[in-house]
């Protein structure tokens, strides 16, 4: 069930209320418990802290009282923090950070065996990667709409796409191709996540070989990776994934086709000159080079076709990934071209799957593509041409709908329930609302400052919900209270249901640079509250082969090999001292056999970088080598009891 919009509060009612609410002694959620007096009328606090009507009336729409929750939650990108942020909607309240990419110390994500495995799985030409740019999340969909199971993200810097299981927010899996160099169009998920998209951005020799960057045009190539996901494992499976190989153009944010359009992806790119800098050597710099074409390209990929080719083999072993060569793409005709709007950037398909909406960064306006008229196209093969590769390009006139003036760049749309599209306007700094259906401008509201991506509740899928929309913007300026030269980012909450659009809170974001983030009704997420029955390896995904039950504590030397199976429970480890000889390797294996909510321990021994987090039933490894002689205390780091302090131990290094 979607969420009734709600409209303006009418605030003068309110206070009118308030007020009588506190002449009486009540306060507003007092009315039903205990009588309490207000420090002050609301008349008063609003005087106080000089706040208009219209500020209370933000207020109201996001205050929430102790013990409520949130109707949505928001999964934003950490940017370059490289790990995901966890947001209630309407509170603005910040309720988890998700390690993925980079290693996340509370969560002990990074420093312990299993989490270490898949950080190490993320590793680029054997080296291990401790961050990421982390742009685009992308929720699993069942038919086009989210299903609250698995989260999706890319790290554009080191092209690699995570697996995130929703039932215990943990990441699971870290995937990646040295087929490519960095990526962006990523991650997007089919109507029903058979498949996460992630293409190129900046494109290099396939496979991460070098070639002169003179022969940019013969050497260098874009790709589009079609990563399998296999829901049943809840993870992605490399041996059933493939690439098409792409021109090298830069190609950019990517969508996939639902509904009417389901079984296509569409990518867009800019760079269709091929430019590649050399400001230093004689040549204009990339972004000039690359902004000389009035036009670039839209790539049309028909991916259940590909599909097919991939399975009967038509295709070479790159980097370990299959990859459909541009000469077989085209043969084919798996590959098409779109002209687009000089520079064009976000690439946002309609809740309907009819239509595409691309906004160029550096034109005015964002075109409707029908996507019934691209079809036919490629049916007829009316082609306007081909491009230096071969591709057809189809005509541009005869696949849009039209166009609409905008305002100044540009960049992202998002939906709602009653057939409008929010774009973000970057330069303008604004949002316009705009009827998909008209093609006319109908609102505009100011944010602050420099927008990029913008949310709207469910405003991805095929069902959106209208209500909310969070403006990411870039800049903060003047919003906060100064913190240095590095501000924070500002996601600014709207209310798109009132007319006019009304903005109701800033959030500052001091983590990264968030691209997107996803919303989803909070209801449709059913995670888990403890690990049951106690002994759980989340990493694995199965019971622990080291899970460790209470009364079957014990220390097994195995020659220099010390394995320690320990279990925690409020307020002591068992066992609480660990006798070992200098150069031994320690495998501490330690369970959390307890089964109460929210009863999570720490574990950490001094001067080692060893740290873990021990939710309820929760089975770690931590293997190490006491290098160095001497007394390390150990203990618990969540304040977990009235004993907490006493939670803890010895290791004792004997001189080896
Ligand atoms: S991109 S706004 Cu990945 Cu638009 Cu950042
Ligand atoms: Cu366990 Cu503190």
């Amino acid at each position: 069930m979607k969420s009734k919009s709600i409209g303006v509060l009418r605030t003068s009612t309110i206070v009118l209320w308030f007020a009588a609410m506190a002449s009486i002694g009540c306060g507003p959620q007092q009315a039903a418990q205990v009588s309490q007096t207000p420090a002050s009328s609301t008349a008063d606090l609003m005087k106080q802290r000089g706040l208009s009507e219209a500020d209370v009336n933000a207020a109201l729409q996001t205050y929430t009282p102790t013990g409520k929750k949130d109707e949505y939650i928001t999964f934003a990108s950490g940017g370059h923090g490289g790990n995901l942020i966890v947001i209630g909607v309407p509170s603005m309240r910040i309720l988890k950070y998700v390690g993925v990419f980079t290693p996340e110390p509370w969560q002990g994500y990074g420093y312990g065996d299993q989490s270490d495995t898949i950080l190490e799985e993320g590793s680029r030409f054997g080296k291990k990667l401790t961050w990421g740019d982390m742009h685009h999340p992308a929720l699993s969909e069942t038919n086009g709409d989210y299903d609250g199971e698995f989260l999706f993200v890319n790290d554009k810097a080191n092209p690699r796409v995570a697996v995130i299981d929703l039932h215990d927010f943990v990441t699971k899996q870290i995937v990646t191709s040295t087929l490519i160099q960095a990526d962006h169009g990523a991650t997007f998920v089919t109507p029903n996540t058979e498949y996460v998209v992630e293409s190129t951005q900046y494109p290099a020799p396939l496979g991460g070989g070098y070639a002169p960057i003179e022969e940019f045009q013969d050497k260098y190539r874009g790709a589009a990776i079609f990563w399998k996901f296999d829901r049943e494992n809840g993870k992605i499976d490399p041996a059933k994934s493939f690439a098409i190989e792409l021109p090298p153009y830069m190609q950019d944010l990517a969508d996939a086709g639902k509904l009417d359009s389901e079984g296509w992806v569409f990518i867009n790119s800019f760079d269709t000159e091929m430019a590649y800098g050399g400001n230093l050597e004689g040549n204009p710099p990339l972004e000039s080079g690359a902004s000389q074409n009035d036009m670039d390209y839209m790539h049309i990929i028909n991916l259940r076709a590909a599909e097919q080719v991939a399975k009967a083999g038509k295709t070479k072993k790159i980097a370990g990934m299959d990859v459909i060569s541009l000469d077989t793409a085209i043969e084919e005709g798996l590959l098409h071209l779109l002209g687009e709007p000089k520079s064009p950037h976000g690439m946002d398909v309609t809740p309907d799957g009819k239509e595409i909406v691309v906004a160029g960064k550096l034109d005015t306006h964002a075109t409707v593509y029908e996507f019934a008229k691209i079809k036919s196209l490629i049916e007829q093969k009316k082609y306007a041409g081909k491009d230096a590769f071969g591709v057809p390009i189809l005509p541009f006139e005869d696949s849009i709908r039209g166009q609409v003036e905008l305002g100044l760049g540009p960049l992202h749309t998002q939906y709602d329930d009653k057939g409008n599209a929010y774009t973000s306007l970057f330069i303008e700094s604004a949002i316009a609302k705009w009827s998909i259906k008209d093609l006319k401008v109908l609102e505009k509201v100011k944010v602050h400052y420099n927008v990029g991506h913008i949310v709207a509740a469910e405003g991805d899928t095929v069902n959106p919900d209208g209500h909310y929309l969070i403006s990411m913007n870039k800049w903060a300026i003047d919003r906060f209270s100064k913190v240095g030269p590095l501000l924070p980012q500002n996601f600014q909450l709207i209310n798109i249901a009132s007319e006019p659009m009304q903005l109701l809170y800033d959030m500052p974001l001091p983590l990264g640079e968030p691209h997107y983030a996803q919303m989803i009704k909070a209801d449709k997420l059913k995670p888990i509250d403890v690990y049951k029955p106690a002994g759980y390896d989340p990493i694995k995904d199965e019971h622990s082969a080291n899970a460790v039950k209470a009364k079957e504590e014990r220390i097994v030397r195995d020659g220099k090999d010390v394995n320690v199976y320990m279990t925690a429970v409020r307020s002591h480890f068992t066992p609480d001292i660990i006798r070992v000889k200098k150069g031994d390797t320690v495998h501490l294996h330690i369970t959390n056999v307890e089964q109460a909510h929210d009863a999570t321990h720490g574990f950490t021994i001094g001067s080692y970088n060893v740290h873990s987090s021990l939710e309820p039933g929760k089975a770690v490894d931590i293997t190490f080598v006491a290098d160095r002689e001497g007394t390390f205390p150990f203990y618990c780091t969540e304040f977990c009891s009235a004993l907490h302090l006493e939670m803890a131990g010895y290791m004792l290094v004997e001189p080896g």
